[in-house]
């Protein structure tokens, strides 16, 4: 099946939910590569900036947002800057494109405002994506954005200026192996203009080494390169692109994309927020909308609280958070985008502390109400979800607190009762977004891993966290539009036998409404079992995509900790794919 080779090793191919026309299609496999790296002390410096920014803006920009998802009156829904694939444009069709590419609503200046407000600290952008076209004036390839277009400006100098202004960080996106116009390049034309064959060899030598020169010696200092999707690279190609970035660029990080290896940090699935705690220097890329690219249909914005709730629980398992924007093909911001990072952004100037240089949580996991991270002695407890009876609970911290208070408010007292601490806190909550406490202690903070479940948050129970005997647990990756990824951890390929346990510290008695998240063939009954013997069966239909279905109820008379077991009673045992277990209080 050669869409494996569209995924990581670490992931797992769900083929059942890639859209068939468009998996079957030539040129969309082979694109991407396993990726991973190896970390020294030179990029652990290199690293500073994703370390102390955690928060950066993602541009994608080509002749593809001219096109805005429509080609030939016909729209193209998944990620738009494929629509030279999605549309199946022909090559000679698709180098016509840039004759129309006129976009004059360009303003750098507003562009780094933007990120500066939005409170970001550097720019990543696509100076020649899988397309072939170069954002910037290039001397090694006429198909670029001086050359070629009525526009005539090189909006890449322009940014880099910019930046530079703003005191914002600047890096490069580049395609180094897929390049779909030029003879040679990965999913391009496999002839030249003259009908001789021209292999890839030809395509670095020419083009491909050549405009990395340029956009490591053209623009100032800039601080990361980032390479995509390496696809059937060869190692002695990689390697040449690391070398000039350190020959020209010697502070400039290299993405974990370049293959191989060889880059400074690791980039996670696209679209991917962790559950689990990652070790390493990595960053999850993610978009304001769907596409990354323009696309008119695609007005899904991410508001301000989704936004920052995706950028805290990023910092907190130990990432940085890279976040799109796709521009107009006149040029221009879409307005969607700019309103909801503005107003994500205006939260962060309230509370830079919150973001900029923060140390991951103690907890490997997000909290039912929120999340945490921490800074030296300091935690700052995020609290999304205010609690409706003026008590926050924490469970696990083993580290005594010296002094809690609201940010930006009074003090809040609390009191500790073996794993849990409870905080009185104001019955409104004091920010309309998220609020937050700070939290002194005696020392660097520490916690028990495990859950607690206290009566006033519902706590969901990732597959992540869950305990397997006779079935597999694996991360899933697949695509629900062509290109827009989602990924979970699920326990499948049940044996007979097969259990998934998740341990839980009740903290009172209490009664639970149970839902279970999970994709099946059809119809699946499935069993959960406390160590108090309590069972709950239940049977509910099932779909491809996983749904959440309510299971019973399930009552815990002892505080302390507790199990459930989850186990398939009916149902294709290889289909049937469990991903959460869901704990409601019963009110
Ligand atoms: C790549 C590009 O193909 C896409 O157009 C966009 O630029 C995105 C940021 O990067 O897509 C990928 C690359 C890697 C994975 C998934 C999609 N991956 O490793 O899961």
């Amino acid at each position: 099946m050669h869409l494996r080779r569209l995924f990581p090793v670490t992931t797992l191919l769900l083929t059942a939910l890639a859209s068939p026309a468009l998996a079957a299609e030539p040129g969309m496999d082979a694109m991407w590569g396993a990726q991973g790296v190896k970390l020294t002390s030179a990029s652990a410096e290199r690293g500073q900036l994703l370390r102390d920014g955690h928060y950066a803006m993602f541009i994608h920009w080509g002749l593809y947002s001219n096109l805005a998802g429509t080609y030939q009156g016909k729209t193209q829904y998944g990620i738009g800057e494929w629509i030279m694939r999605t549309a199946k444009i022909p090559v000679d069709q698709y180098l016509t494109l840039a004759k129309d590419f006129n976009p004059v609503q360009f303003d750098a200046r507003a562009v780094a405002k933007l990120a500066k407000d939005a409170g970001m600290k550097y720019i990543v952008i696509t100076s020649k994506h899988h397309e072939g076209f170069a954002m910037y004036g290039s001397k090694a390839d006429p198909f670029n954005i001086v050359d070629a277009t009525p526009f005539k400006r090189d909006p890449m100098k322009e940014l880099a200026e910019a930046c530079k202004e703003q005191g914002l960080g600047m890096g490069f996106y580049y395609s180094h192996f897929q390049d779909w116009t030029a003879p040679g390049g990965g999913g391009g034309p496999k002839t030249g203009a003259d009908g001789k064959p021209v292999d890839f060899e030809t395509y670095f030598r020419r083009k491909c080494l050549p405009q990395v020169e340029e956009i490591t010696t053209g623009y100032g200092p800039i601080d990361i390169v980032w390479f995509d999707t390496p696809g059937s690279l060869e190692k002695k190609y990689a390697e040449e692109l690391v070398a000039a970035v350190r020959k020209h660029q010697p502070k400039a990080l290299v993405s974990g994309r370049v293959g191989h290896n060889l880059g400074d940090y690791q980039t996670l699935g696209d679209m991917e927020v962790p559950k689990k705690k990652v070790a390493g220097l990595w960053e999850s890329v993610d978009t304001t909308n769907d596409s990354w690219s323009y696309a008119w249909y695609d007005s899904y914005w991410k508001g301000p609280k989704e936004i920052l709730a995706r950028l805290l629980a990023t910092n907190a398992r130990g990432g940085t958070y890279m976040l799109n924007v796709g521009l107009r093909g006149d040029g221009a911001i879409p307005e969607g985008a700019a309103r909801n990072l503005r107003a994500a952004g205006a939260w962060i100037a309230k509370y830079p502390q919150v973001v900029y240089g923060t140390d991951p949580s103690p907890w490997d996991h997000a909290q039912p109400w929120g999340d945490v991270v921490g800074h030296g002695k300091v935690l700052y407890l995020c609290v999304f979800d205010w609690p409706r009876d003026g008590v926050l609970r924490l469970h696990g911290l083993q580290t005594p607190i010296t002094k809690a208070e609201v940010l930006g408010g009074g003090a809040v007292p609390f009191t500790t009762d073996g794993a849990w601490t409870s905080f009185t806190v104001p019955g409104l909550r004091p920010d309309p977004l998220v609020s937050v406490i700070r939290l002194e202690c005696a020392d660097t903070p520490k916690a028990v891993s495990g859950f607690g479940l206290e009566p006033a948050s519902s706590l969901n129970l990732d597959a992540a966290f869950a305990t397997g005997k006779d079935v597999t647990l694996k991360n899933l990756s697949w695509m629900e539009k062509f290109g827009e990824w989602k990924h979970q951890m699920a326990a499948f390929d049940w044996k007979p036998t097969g259990t998934a346990t998740w341990t839980v510290d009740v903290m009172t008695p209490s009664t639970w409404r149970l839902d279970l998240t999970y994709a099946a063939a059809g119809r699946t009954v499935w069993k959960i079992v406390t160590d108090e013997g309590v069972t709950i069966q239940n049977q509910q239909n099932g779909s491809k995509i996983f749904h959440r279905y309510p299971m019973g109820e399930v009552v815990f008379t002892k505080a302390g900790s507790h199990t459930l077991t989850v186990s398939l009673v009916e149902g294709d045992p290889k289909d049937a794919k469990l991903a959460t277990l869901h704990l409601t209080p019963n009110e």
